[in-house]
């Protein structure tokens, strides 16, 4: 009994672990020992973790401990001593009908709410805005805000490259390393924002991926893929490239910042100016979202 009730705190233990809101689940990025899925702040990401969480988790739960009793059960009742003279039983109908009803049951009940989830990634919504991610062969990320006007080449006219932050420069900073870029991506909060996906014609196949925001979507040479997200949440949200792409793979990362609409509005009309680094850099130190707290590393 007491083996049973030092399983069942252990049981709240890790459900707790994985499921619970915890210290770490509100910094955009992940930390160490983590585990479940980060914060989600968009209606995808939401949509994930209701499904992955409520839905899938639940049900592989109970089916695994089901199973492990059935084992157990066969281990003991029918091994060749206590059950010296084994049936000859071939077929069952009552077993073999629920054998196949509950597991078309089991999938129907996934199938609804991925189903749904799926429309609602792929079915993109005409956009408040649209930014053009472009994978590098230098390995980083060039970002086009074409709405806010064009050269006369037909070129965006706010448009910059984000590279990784050195090591150095993000412990200065405070911010995690291999997460943290020179610029950020700047967004509003609560808007549709459409994205236009490619990478560069001379390059590789790079993924660009935001786990907050539920979004995953390949950079591929030569093709441009849409997707979208409307970030409820202002923050700092980190991602990395997701398709093994080099050598510096793990050094093309993604840092967006959400901020309310008139943040947004000031940075753009800083951004069409064409500021030099310095005054950038001190401008986003004005609009940056609220500090994250940062894990030992
Ligand atoms: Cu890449």
């Amino acid at each position: 009994m007491r083996i049973a009730r030092h399983l069942m705190a252990l049981t709240a233990a890790a459900a707790a672990w994985v499921f619970g809101p915890g210290a770490f689940a509100a910094n955009g990025h992940s930390e160490n020992w983590q585990l479940g899925l980060q914060e989600a702040v968009t209606p995808s990401a939401q949509g994930i973790r209701f499904l992955h969480n409520d839905i899938l988790l639940p049900i592989i739960t109970v089916i695994t401990l089901f199973v492990l009793g059935l084992l157990i059960y066969v281990m003991v009742k029918f091994n060749a001593k206590a059950n010296p003279v084994p049936s000859k039983t071939t077929h069952n109908t009552t077993v073999e009908v629920l054998w196949t009803v509950i597991p078309i049951i089991i999938l129907v009940t996934i199938a609804i709410p991925s189903f749904r989830l799926l429309y609602l990634q792929r079915d993109i919504p005409k956009g408040d805005m649209t930014l053009k991610i472009t994978g590098q062969p230098s390995w980083n990320w060039t970002y086009d805000y074409p709405d806010l006007g064009r050269n006369d080449d037909g070129s965006a006219k706010v448009s910059f490259s984000a590279y990784l932050k050195p090591k150095d420069e993000a412990d200065k900073d405070g911010v995690p390393y291999l997460l943290s870029t020179d610029v950020p991506v700047v967004v509003p909060v609560n808007k549709i924002v459409d994205l236009i996906v490619t990478s560069d014609p001379e390059g590789i196949i790079h993924s660009w991926t935001v786990q907050s925001f539920g979004l995953k979507i390949d950079a591929i040479p030569g093709r441009l893929n849409q997707d979208w997200f409307r970030a409820e949440k202002e923050g700092v949200f980190y991602g990395q490239c997701s398709e093994l792409c080099g050598k510096d793979h793990a050094f093309m990362p993604i840092e967006v910042w959400v901020v309310s609409e008139d943040k947004y509005k000031a940075w753009t009309e800083l951004m069409l100016k064409s500021p030099d680094d310095a005054t950038l850099k001190q401008f986003l130190a004005t609009i940056k979202p609220a500090k994250e707290t940062l894990a030992q590393n």
